[in-house]
């Protein structure tokens, strides 16, 4: 049977462009987008009237379903995927952790864990150690596992840290599969040496954490990956980019024309660090994560470089674990598991934060949740676009409505929110994935195994002129200082 859904009367929000208009889906494709657009009674009818028609949100950084620092996150691909469409998000790419640096064992292992997907989803791949093994598991999983980008964490001393020579490899390896680097930017070594001297100090709660790896080691980080990314000529992508230190190296880099893409995140753009120094340990312990939520003011210098393009597009670093999990880290903070929800958040927040506010419009809206990422990762426009032929991952927000949220009300399985008690203006009232109406009238409607895998195709638009640049770097080298034989007797 095929599903026929008409949208009428709403303002339809491309990244380029926004305009009244219908849009007309069937099986699961978007078929025409025009003004008035006739159907028979088969047909579902959603009014529009005054609301924005936009691509659904793709969230380019979340964990579902992964093991770390002892526990497993709450959210697996089930409840992590209801509370994205829940919130207005479609797609998802999540993080694939080798096992035992075995990185092709660890995408079998997210195969399965993402079997009953209910929305659409892609991965990354994180890379842990450095062997011949690595670099030809590296190569299935661009040509032939549709994957087009590998993570690398300078921090996680002693579990997933990598070392220059192997950040080095690394790059080298990426950019000649035309795969995107991404770097976790915290100096590993540092926070280890910082988490020492706070222990040392009797400092053993939560805000320990924020004191033992302070912007500067995220700045260091940062500006040391952008620089080993010049030397080796290929793209970066600088995952949950959280203060202006790091900010501010990603400005000059992309000043001086080199291809480094920033990410922040919600939880970065909207909250700030005082909440580590709750007395209370269930919400003090919350708003770990890492790199730390920082002091007052880096979030507002984010969302300046998120509205003047410095910054490219808004992930999550969605990571859940209930108080309980968290108290695993009651007595040491370097034991809290690390991680914040907000896969179900990132949609209205932006909106409200930066829409709402009038910092941005609703085009930039489209491109910063939905549109750029699409781009980035070579899946525009068949993702991040209400254009004929693209995937019908479609939301519907209602600007005059509000929001409230709570782990009373949320999706994630998950006891405690970092945005409890928030309030905001605009609503998804409605969200399409695949075709299917899957939120409507504040009920889920989730169809399980509906979900399909979205391969990645390398080389997207950020490989453009790297062959160019090297050519004329390598024909510079070409010309040999002559010097007089006599002189080397
Ligand atoms: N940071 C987190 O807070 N959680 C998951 C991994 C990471 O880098
Ligand atoms: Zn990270
Ligand atoms: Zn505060
Ligand atoms: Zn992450």
């Amino acid at each position: 049977s095929s599903t026929r859904i008409l949208i009428k009367g709403g303002t339809v929000v491309n990244a380029h462009h926004q305009e009244l208009a219908d849009v007309y889906v069937e099986d699961g494709i978007i078929v025409a987008v025009q003004p008035n657009i006739k159907v028979g009674d088969e047909v579902t009818v959603l009014d529009a009237t005054g609301k924005f028609v936009m691509p659904g949100g793709i969230d380019p950084h979340t964990h579902l379903a992964m093991e770390f620092m002892g526990t497993e996150t709450i959210d697996d691909f089930f409840s992590g995927q209801a509370a994205a469409l829940a919130g207005g998000t479609t797609m998802h790419i999540d993080f694939v952790i080798p096992i035992n640096g075995n990185m092709v064992a660890g995408f079998e292992a997210y195969e399965n864990k993402s079997r009953n997907s209910c929305m659409d989803y892609g991965f990354h791949v994180a890379v842990t150690k450095w062997d011949e093994g690595v670099s030809r598991d590296m190569e299935i999983l661009v040509k032939e596992k549709g994957i087009n980008s590998f993570k690398f964490f300078l921090a996680y001393k002693g579990s997933l840290m990598v070392t220059d020579d192997l950040l080095l490899e690394g790059l080298k390896t990426c950019k000649s599969l035309g795969a995107l680097a991404m770097v976790h930017a915290e100096n590993g070594d540092a926070v280890f040496e910082g988490q020492k001297r706070m222990i040392e100090l009797g400092i053993t709660g939560p805000e320990g954490h924020a004191l033992s790896r302070p912007p500067v080691l995220e700045g260091e980080a940062t500006a040391r990956a952008i620089r080993l990314a010049r030397f080796v000529n290929t793209p970066l992508y600088v995952v949950h980019v959280m203060s202006a230190d790091a900010m501010d190296e990603i400005a000059k880099a992309r000043k001086s024309g080199q291809k480094v893409i920033g990410e922040p995140v919600v939880s970065g753009l909207i909250l700030d660090d005082h909440w580590l120094w709750d007395p209370d340990f269930t919400i003090a312990s919350k708003y770990v994560m890492s790199p730390p939520i920082r002091p007052v003011g880096h979030g507002k210098a984010l969302q300046d470089a998120l509205s003047t393009g410095i910054l490219q597009l808004v992930g999550t670093d969605h990571c859940t674990f209930n108080s309980t999990q968290k108290a695993l880290g009651l007595d040491d903070f370097r034991k809290i598991p690390n991680g914040v929800n907000g896969l179900e958040e990132r949609m209205h927040l932006i909106w409200d934060t930066m829409v709402g506010s009038g910092q941005i419009s609703a085009t930039d809206y489209v491109r910063i949740t939905s549109t750029e990422c699409a781009r980035i990762f070579n899946i525009y426009p068949r993702k991040g676009a209400i254009l004929v032929g693209s995937d019908a991952d479609i939301i519907i927000l209602n600007p005059n409505s509000s929001h409230e949220i709570s782990s009373k009300s949320h999706h994630s399985r998950s006891d405690t929110n970092v945005y409890e008690g928030r309030r905001g203006k605009g609503k998804v009232e409605v969200t399409i994935a695949g075709g299917r109406i899957v939120w409507e009238n504040e009920e889920l409607k989730v169809v399980l195994g509906s979900g399909k895998y979205i391969e990645m195709p390398p080389f997207s638009y950020l490989f453009d002129g790297i062959e160019k640049s090297d050519a004329k770097y390598l024909s510079s080298l070409q010309a040999p200082v002559k010097r007089a034989k006599s002189q080397a007797t």
